[in-house]
């Protein structure tokens, strides 16, 4: 008779090659034995250490999928889910710091860049020299960022931006600003500008309640000079953000599945450990029903990340799927961190047991890189052809 894995019922690990399971499993020892100890305290003080860059940086982590002649670590799509995995199974703030760095600022320099741009940028970008930030959202048009106003006007040499961009993860940080603006014909193209270049500030938006080991902030611009180099030459329109959001929302799917987890193992040892009623929590119906459409959602969930690693690496992946993984990744993963708050009663309440944290993350996680009911848009426009925004 087959066994039966109740951590993983599908065997997942076993559709792994050796060599993904060893990403995997050195992506893990870090985060456990590094990142772990310092988040309780990243979190409650508001503090984004900029040594975890140059860390992940050594790992390999960052940029996993960008070739090795530009610093990255040439991996496969599977490989940079498995470690957005593992990253966000102790915080989704780290594991933002790294999506940033890698899919939204590493993936347009190395699809879009000129030659001279990825050798600059990308090598020190993979060590953790540099920070990056990404620059799509404006005060006011987040889930529409085709209306941005922010604006690129040609000059002698190359472009001025003025404009302001808002929840920029890393900006206060950051050395790069991949920025998106309309130029003089009104059509969108992606600038790569500078820290310290005149005009520009990147002040931090305090007082999030979730998300707090990663700094958010603005990006404020007032005549900044962008050399024409430094502008992407052929990219125009909303795919050259969008194309950068297909690999970072992949890697959130994934990513919010870890943090699931990790509340799902916290709650069932939990359950297993406390006695009420003279039993353990843990031998009520109530609560293994609980457990049980935890293990569910979360084997699906991780199933189905598989398979879109799979096709994108194939390179078959239409994009809609990843609306399909993002969006229920985040859904259920905010339901499941919901349910194992509950489960751990008061102590649930605490900062220390870890469910709170991944909770009010998660709400971030289902709020940007396109919001739940956006994604389902995307898909309901794409069942019956008629676009409902
Ligand atoms: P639409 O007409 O759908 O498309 C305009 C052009 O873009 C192309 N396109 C894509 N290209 C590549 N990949 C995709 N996924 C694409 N989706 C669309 C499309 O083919 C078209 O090209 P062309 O050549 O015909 O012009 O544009 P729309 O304005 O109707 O879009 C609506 C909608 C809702 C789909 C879109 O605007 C959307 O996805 N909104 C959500 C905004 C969003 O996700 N923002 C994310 C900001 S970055 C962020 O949150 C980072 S958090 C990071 C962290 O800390 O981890
Ligand atoms: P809105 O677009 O105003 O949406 C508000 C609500 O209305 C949502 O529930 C939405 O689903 C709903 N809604 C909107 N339009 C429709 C519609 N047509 N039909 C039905 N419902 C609709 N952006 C970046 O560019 N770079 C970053 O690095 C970045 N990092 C972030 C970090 C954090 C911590 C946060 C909170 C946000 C970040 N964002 C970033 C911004 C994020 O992508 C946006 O917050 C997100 O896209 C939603 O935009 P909005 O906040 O303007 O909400």
């Amino acid at each position: 008779k087959a066994s039966f894995h109740w951590d993983d019922p599908l065997l997942l690990n076993e559709q792994l090659t050796e060599d993904e399971r060893l990403v995997r499993d050195a992506a893990a020892a870090y985060c456990q034995e590094r990142l772990k100890p310092r988040v309780l305290e990243a979190f409650r003080h508001e503090k984004t250490d900029v040594a975890i860059f140059r860390e992940m940086g050594e790992l390999g982590l960052l940029g996993p999928t960008i070739p090795a002649q530009y610093g990255g670590a040439g991996l496969n799509y599977v490989c940079y889910g498995l470690v957005a995995r593992e990253v966000e199974r102790v915080d989704s703030g780290y594991r933002s710091m790294m999506s940033v760095q890698s899919s939204l600022v590493m993936v347009p320099i190395n699809e879009f860049g000129n030659e001279a741009t990825k050798q600059k940028y990308l090598p020190k970008l993979a060590s953790g020299e540099w920070i990056g930030c990404f620059g799509l959202t404006e005060p006011n048009h987040g889930s529409d960022p085709g209306s941005m106003v922010t604006r690129a006007r040609k000059v002698d040499g190359g472009y001025e931006l003025t404009g302001s961009k808002m929840w920029i993860t890393n900006s206060p940080i950051a050395d790069v600003f991949v920025v998106w603006a309309k130029d003089d014909g009104g059509q969108i193209r992606g600038f790569v500008l500078e820290k310290g270049a005149k005009g520009l500030t990147a002040p931090a938006i305090h007082g999030k309640v979730g998300l707090r080991a990663s700094i958010t902030g603005e990006i404020v611009m007032d005549k900044v000079f962008c050399p024409d180099e430094n502008a992407f030459p052929e990219v125009r329109g909303l795919k050259g953000p969008f194309t950068c959001l297909n690999s970072a929302r992949y890697g959130i799917a994934w990513g919010a599945l870890g943090a699931a987890e990790d509340c799902w193992y916290t709650a069932r040892q939990y359950t297993m450990d406390r006695q009420q009623f003279g039993k353990p929590l843990a031998a009520n119906q109530l609560v293994q029903k609980k457990l049980a459409d935890m293990q569910t959602e979360i084997t699906l969930g991780l199933q189905g990340c598989l398979r879109l690693g799979r096709m994108k690496d194939e390179g078959t992946a239409a994009v809609e799927i990843t609306s399909i993984m993002k969006r229920n990744s985040c859904g259920k993963s905010l339901d499941i961190a919901r349910m194992a708050r509950d489960m751990l009663g008061g102590n649930g309440i605490s900062d220390e047991f870890g469910i709170a944290r991944h909770l009010v993350n998660l709400e971030v996680v289902n709020t940007y890189e396109g919001t739940h009911d956006i994604h389902a848009l995307i898909l309901g426009r794409a069942i019956t052809g008629i676009a409902a925004f």
